[in-house]
């Protein structure tokens, strides 16, 4: 695995991972979990330097591990000079607390980690305050130190080591201060950001949203749809930010779309409500475009956690289109794409070779025809700029002239009905008023 460079940190910390098995959890599945810990930890930029498994019926409530799994562990970070351990689970303060006192090294669970690599990946003034709020909301309730990012971007706000007592009250005020703070800025950058998104609805096309778990390939085939260099990598969490662009489809349709941030299996809900904002507009999307790695052993998991999440910021109704991605990475026989290309809105590709990119083209172009209603007016000739207006606001399908009238057949989105109102009902040929003639 590739060690991220992080230029912000100067000494990247040397960290242990510990993933605990479950009852009734294989130690199989617990190995794909503490492989994406692997995976989360070098995105945060750490060094993972082993993975300690502990077979746990019940975690204990003081100390997670209990004394005796504590007292092993101890013994291995000290053999690995590790200075950060990191459990798979989350913890509650009081363990995390217990376990720094014993383990004599800072403990961070997965949440901790997650909001490490946003806060060194958010590149926008929001994506930044999003990112601090949720930090914040988290740290609220535990005061353990935080480490690198978090600890730099607040400028030692309640975050300096080691409090006593009254330090931790002052932290503690001083961050339901910064917390205010944020949300008051948080909101007039939203407001902000409505504005620009209303200007953005003026125009009326179809949109879709990219959505999936984090390393799915979302940003790849963005790319590729539109032509864009978004980052994408081998790495998770690469896209933190939303980008939306135009496309147009081979059947002329131009549509909106969208890629945003990536979601993971227990996704911190701080996390979510503080990215809630972020999301609405990619979530306001005609369509959700559901990306699914399918090259990845635990992508029903996935797929699973997603649908939780969407429900979550309830849009977990919407229309949604499932692509299961990566194909080429599947050994042929495996049978897995035949078996799920006969399911509903279900399409199987691959971002990177290309296949059955021409039939994600075909289906959004379907999509973008459905939403769109067809409209007949009849306009005077006279009018050049209300036609002007038309032909910007909807796709002429026929057109006929006569000597002073123009015949029109429209298709409109919904949005360019709703504007486009009081002339249709001026100059619109509806069946049911007989028609203008
Ligand atoms: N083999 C193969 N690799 C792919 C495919 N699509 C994406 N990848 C690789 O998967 C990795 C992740 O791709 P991204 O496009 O960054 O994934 P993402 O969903 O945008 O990830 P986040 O932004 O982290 O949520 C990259 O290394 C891509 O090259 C594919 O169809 N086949
Ligand atoms: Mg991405």
């Amino acid at each position: 695995m590739t060690q991220e460079a992080n230029d912000r940190s100067p000494k990247p910390m040397r960290a242990l991972l510990v993933q605990t098995i479950p009852q009734f959890e294989t130690r199989e599945r617990a190995e794909r979990l503490a492989e994406e810990l692997e995976r989360l930890a070098n995105s945060a930029g750490l060094i993972p330097v082993a993975t300690r498994f502990f077979s746990l019926p019940k975690a204990h409530s003081g100390s997670y591990l209990g004394k005796g799994n504590l007292e092993t562990l101890a013994a291995e970070v000290l053999e690995h000079e590790a200075e950060l351990v990191v459990f798979n689970h989350p913890l509650t303060p009081v363990q995390q607390r217990n376990l720094e006192k014993g383990l004599v090294a800072k403990v961070s669970d997965r949440t901790g980690i997650i909001l490490e690599i946003f806060s060194s990946r958010a590149q926008t003034r929001e994506g930044r305050l999003q990112v601090e709020l949720a930090a914040l909301l988290y740290q609220q309730t535990r005061l353990v130190r935080t480490w690198t990012h978090l600890e730099r971007q607040k400028g030692g706000v309640g975050l300096r080591g080691g409090p006593g007592e009254t330090q931790i009250e002052v932290d503690r005020r001083l961050i339901r201060e910064r917390i205010r703070q944020l949300e008051k800025k948080l909101e007039t950058v939203q407001r902000t950001r409505t504005l620009q998104r209303r200007a953005r609805q003026e125009v009326p096309f179809f949109s879709a949203a990219l959505v999936g778990y984090t390393n799915a390939g979302k940003s790849t085939l963005f790319n590729r749809l539109t032509g864009a260099q978004v980052y994408a990598e081998d790495q998770l969490f690469a896209t933190l930010d939303p980008t939306v662009r135009r496309i147009l489809l081979p059947n002329g349709d131009r549509i909106i779309l969208s890629d945003t941030v990536g979601f993971i299996r227990d996704l911190p809900h701080q996390l979510v409500a503080a990215f809630r904002a972020t999301l609405e507009e990619t979530l306001e999307a005609d369509l959700l475009v559901h990306v699914v790695d399918l090259s990845d052993p635990e992508w029903a998991d996935q797929e699973a956690s997603v649908l939780e999440t969407l429900r979550e910021l309830e849009v977990g109704d919407k229309p949604m289109l499932t692509l299961y991605n990566k194909a080429d990475r599947l050994p042929e026989e495996s049978g897995l794409v035949a078996r799920l290309q006969g399911r509903p809105n279900v399409l199987t590709l691959s971002a990177v070779t290309g296949d059955g990119i021409d039939g994600l083209l075909e289906t959004l172009g379907q999509e973008s025809r459905k939403s769109s209603r067809m409209v007949q007016m009849t306009i005077p000739s006279t009018e050049g700029a209300l036609l002007a207006r038309l032909c910007r606001e909807g796709r002429v399908i026929e057109r006929q002239d006569d000597e002073e009238r123009i015949h029109l057949t429209l298709a409109l989105s919904p949005i360019a009905m709703g504007r486009l109102d009081p002339c249709i009902r001026e100059y619109g040929v509806s069946p049911t008023r007989g028609g203008v003639e």
